[in-house]
């Protein structure tokens, strides 16, 4: 989809080259953005045109045409929703005998239970031949994260019993006639959004072991499921250690259902085997959501820079509602999840061409990282999105604008398949105020065909540019090319090694009339140092096609 030059707001360009003094010199200078907020902000961008006459786009995005996501484009929730089940029969600590269950596990280096922990275990009774009152007893340990989150919660971690009395489609907090210790739980509101579940947290102390009791006697005549539902928040368990390394969670003991009768329903100590009435499992766990959007400058603007290389719209993932106000997302929001939501692209078909020579995606962004647990992963599929290979994921810290940074991968290892997907990934860990945002704009996918022997091929030079030698040259590492432009025009300036491989693109859009010079610093695209060699600058102005050889020693 090359083409459609932007002619309209043409004018603006040369307002904001008029106020700032620019002109295309160097590097930094190229590629002017048309859709500027205001005239003194130049961006770098280039435009989605190219003129480079071999070069074919599969994927030409500027979302500036709706805004929803574009056909074949999905915004997906990697959030791990299947966790495993931790709550277990052990020795480890045990009211008397051997057996209880246990709501943690041993883990590298510790023994507990771990952040986001969502473990139910459910005991189904039936109290169908029940009579009279009938209650449930047992003994338990506790030993959780408490301390004095923001009211109205009163506690971190903790668990709470439940019941259902429609086979587990609803469930109600139960009160034990020795009432609970917290009146609601941080992590059950992290987890669910519902204030006021209470239950236990802390430790016991004295004695270690407390005896719980419930009265279900509401419930005689039918079959009620007892829950026992623990909760835990991202931060401050033994799994991170910044809580105690062995704190423990949650044991139950010597479990037993009976009347004032002394008629026994239910009865276990663990210490045989496991009565099927138990269905120890992980509870649900809340995907984080889609949260890849379109976005337009209604959007909260970051430092107040535009939200889009070309307006009006762009591609974003983070949190506008985020307390910060910079559209940050912010995972210890107290709303909100870890983040691992990814945007994936229409799948890629490298297969349709037998030319094909180098395949390239490349995206202009704008992000903001925190350096520790807001990542930004590039990642590639080659069997319909079941596995994906991380290319490479971002993690420094730092605020980085339209142009800063050059977004470029080669997919040159998936010539010849038809079904490459690729997903740009956002992630933010399971720690406290770890946080991205992250502004796509322009992703384009395209190939370029055999460009060896492209000095016969391709029409003599032209009048309206002028290709110059390279100064200097021999060179080591770094060196000067230099063009003269007769008028204003769509321009690319690309170096290719020796054998004809695209290595790095220094120039890729529209140039003003007049002399031009660009640096080139013996890098590729991705910034690794080129060995010494030949290389060909090549300049591609409208039809034309110069180039100039360079050699590099070093
Ligand atoms: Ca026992
Ligand atoms: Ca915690
Ligand atoms: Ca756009």
């Amino acid at each position: 989809m090359p083409g459609a030059p932007l002619s309209l707001e043409i004018g603006i360009m040369r307002i904001a080259i008029a106020l700032t003094g620019l002109v295309a010199i160097g590097g930094a200078a190229r590629a002017l953005d048309v859709s500027l907020k205001t005239p003194e902000v130049v961006l770098e961008a280039p435009p989605l045109t190219s003129a480079l006459t071999d070069t074919t786009w599969l994927i030409s995005e500027d979302f500036d045409t709706s805004s929803a996501l574009p056909g074949g484009w999905s915004s997906i929730d990697y959030t791990d929703v299947i966790a495993p089940t931790y709550w277990n029969v052990n020795d480890l600590n045990t009211y008397g005998g051997t057996g209880a269950w246990w709501c943690g596990t041993e883990g590298d280096g510790w023994t507990g239970y771990g952040n986001m922990w969502r473990q139910q275990l459910d005991l189904t009774l039936d109290l169908s031949s029940a009579t009279g009152i009938t209650g449930l007893t047992y003994w338990q340990f506790f030993d959780a994260e408490w301390a004095n989150p923001e009211p109205p919660d009163d506690t971190w971690d903790g668990g709470t019993v439940r019941v259902s009395t429609d086979g587990g489609t609803t469930w109600s907090v139960i009160t034990p006639q020795q009432t609970y210790l917290y009146s609601s739980i941080y992590a059950f509101f992290l987890q669910d959004g519902t204030h006021d579940i209470p239950g236990w947290s802390g430790r016991l102390t004295s004695p270690d072991w407390e005896e719980v009791t419930f009265n279900l006697t509401p419930y005689v005549g039918g079959e009620v499921i007892v829950r026992f539902d623990f909760a835990s928040d991202k931060f401050a368990s033994p799994e991170d250690g910044i809580y105690d390394p062995a704190l423990s969670a949650w044991f139950i003991d010597d479990v037993a259902v009976g009347n004032t009768s002394l008629d026994v329903y239910f009865e276990d100590d663990m210490e045989g085997a496991l009565k099927p009435e138990w269905n120890p499992h992980a509870g649900p766990v809340t995907p984080s959501g889609d949260w890849w959007d379109i976005v337009d400058d209604s959007h909260p603007q970051p430092d107040g820079r535009p939200v889009y290389v070309s307006a009006p719209n762009a591609l974003f993932i983070g949190d506008p509602a985020s307390s910060q106000g910079d559209g940050t997302y912010y995972a210890d929001d107290h709303e909100l999840r870890p983040l691992d939501n990814g945007v994936e692209l229409p799948p890629i078909d490298l297969s349709g061409d037998p030319d094909m020579e180098t395949a390239s995606i490349r995206w202009q962004e704008r992000a903001k990282r925190d350096g520790v647990g807001g990542y930004q992963y590039f990642d590639v599929s080659t069997d319909g999105g079941t596995s994906w290979q991380e290319i490479e994921y971002r993690l420094e810290a730092g605020t980085f604008d339209w142009g800063e940074e050059e977004i470029s991968y080669s997919l040159n290892a998936y010539i010849g398949m038809s079904d490459v997907r690729v997903r740009l990934r956002a992630g933010t860990g399971t720690g406290p105020e770890h946080y991205l945002y992250w502004y796509v704009d322009n992703v384009e996918v395209f190939y370029t065909k055999d460009a060896t022997g492209i000095e016969g091929d391709l029409p003599a030079i032209g009048g309206k540019a002028a290709l110059h030698d390279a100064s200097p040259n021999p060179f080591n590492p770094r060196t000067r090319v230099s063009f003269t432009l007769a008028e204003t025009a769509d321009v690319s300036l690309r170096i290719f090694d020796v054998s004809g491989r695209l290595v790095r693109t220094l120039l890729d859009g529209r140039e003003l009339a007049g002399d031009h010079s660009v640096s080139f610093d013996g890098r590729d695209n991705k910034g690794a140092a080129l060995p010494s060699g030949v290389y060909t600058a090549r300049l591609v102005t409208g039809e034309t096609v110069q180039t100039t050889r360079l050699l590099m020693l070093k």
